[in-house]
């Protein structure tokens, strides 16, 4: 089937894909400005159940990189007049930050072009024509191996929640959302209720297993979709995209009535636990540090106004 125009390839515009916590549909960034090749490519990656983002030019491959954040990059070395090492150029640095590696393809596969791209920090490289069954075996591996890599940097070992580290990369993704679609997010502060004397009085191993429990309860209980993150020792988040503060703050109530029904064992008797929690919905034009803030400074109300509840 023929396919004439960039707009058979392109439209319906394309939807954002919703992360989930580890998301197990990587999202592949395809820039090439030959249509047949868009197309073949999209068909084939679209067939490994890869969700595919495209683009023609530098600007629109530069703009959705920064905004979609994708697993991998196949680069066209030749887009009309311009040039695959411009976006190379523009997207190296965060690409390596974020161990999003990047494939060089082109029909040019001399030496001195491969030298070039390893140079420029380009991944992989591939000849032009494409054998697509390779490609898609080298591609597997590449996100099979940054899966485990995103794993061990992202995830906190004991809970399997995300490390702070996530959190602030996430939030500025959601912002960046909000400012195209004016959906609203929700952030939730959750910190476990006197968790010293827990540590003081059942000892630390304890304390461990009530914040596993507490981490698979929020897991096994939050919406596909949400992020689940490790704060600091005793406090988590869930950031809530599409999500309005008071069906966040539902949420967040159901987890309270879950977990203070959780019956953990000490050496000597058996106890339970809460925990108190602030929820926020993003404000327009403030800071991430400002939302995170007033969570923070809901949750102190809730600690002060007798904790295991929640402030909106
Ligand atoms: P509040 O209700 O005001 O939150 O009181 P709290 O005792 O929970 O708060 P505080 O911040 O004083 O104490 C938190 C404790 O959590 C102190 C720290 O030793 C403990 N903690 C932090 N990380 C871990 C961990 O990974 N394992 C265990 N067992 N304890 C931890
Ligand atoms: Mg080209
Ligand atoms: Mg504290
Ligand atoms: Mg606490
Ligand atoms: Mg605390």
């Amino acid at each position: 089937e023929y396919i004439r125009t960039y707009e058979d390839v392109l439209t319906p515009e394309i939807q954002t894909p919703l992360r989930n916590q580890l998301p197990d549909q990587p999202l592949i960034l395809v820039i090439e400005d030959e249509v047949q090749m868009l197309a073949l490519l999209k068909e084939e990656l679209e067939n490994e159940q890869y969700a595919v983002l495209l683009a023609t030019n530098v600007e629109k491959a530069v703009e959705i990189f920064y905004s979609q954040k994708p697993d991998y990059v196949l680069l066209d070395m030749y887009l009309e007049s311009e040039s695959g090492f411009e976006v190379l150029e523009q997207i190296v640095e965060k690409a390596k930050q974020l161990l999003i590696p990047i494939m060089v393809i082109s029909a040019d596969d001399s030496k001195y072009m491969r030298m070039n791209v390893y140079r420029a920090g380009g991944f992989d490289f591939f000849p032009k024509p494409i054998e697509v069954d390779e490609l898609k075996v080298l591609l597997k591996a590449r996100l099979e191996h940054r899966k485990l890599l995103t794993r061990q940097i992202l995830l906190d070992e004991l809970t399997g929640a995300y490390n702070r580290k996530f959190l602030h990369d996430e939030l500025e993704r959601q912002v960046a959302e909000y400012e195209r679609n004016n959906i609203d997010f929700s952030l939730a502060i959750l910190d476990i209720d006197k968790f010293k004397s827990v540590n003081d009085t059942y000892g630390h191993d304890v304390g461990d297993n009530v914040l596993s429990t507490f981490s698979s309860l929020v897991l096994t209980y939050k919406r596909k979709g949400d992020f689940f993150i490790r704060y600091g020792g005793e406090e988590f988040m869930v950031l809530m995209p599409q999500t309005k503060v008071e069906e966040g703050k539902w949420g967040i109530s159901r987890l309270l009535n879950v977990f203070q029904q959780e019956v953990f064992h000490g050496a000597t008797e058996d106890f339970s636990c809460t925990f108190s929690s602030g929820v926020v919905s993003y404000r327009n034009h403030e800071s991430v540090e400002s939302m995170i803030k007033r969570a923070d400074q809901l949750l102190y109300e809730a600690k002060s106004n007798g904790r295991n509840q929640i402030r909106t």
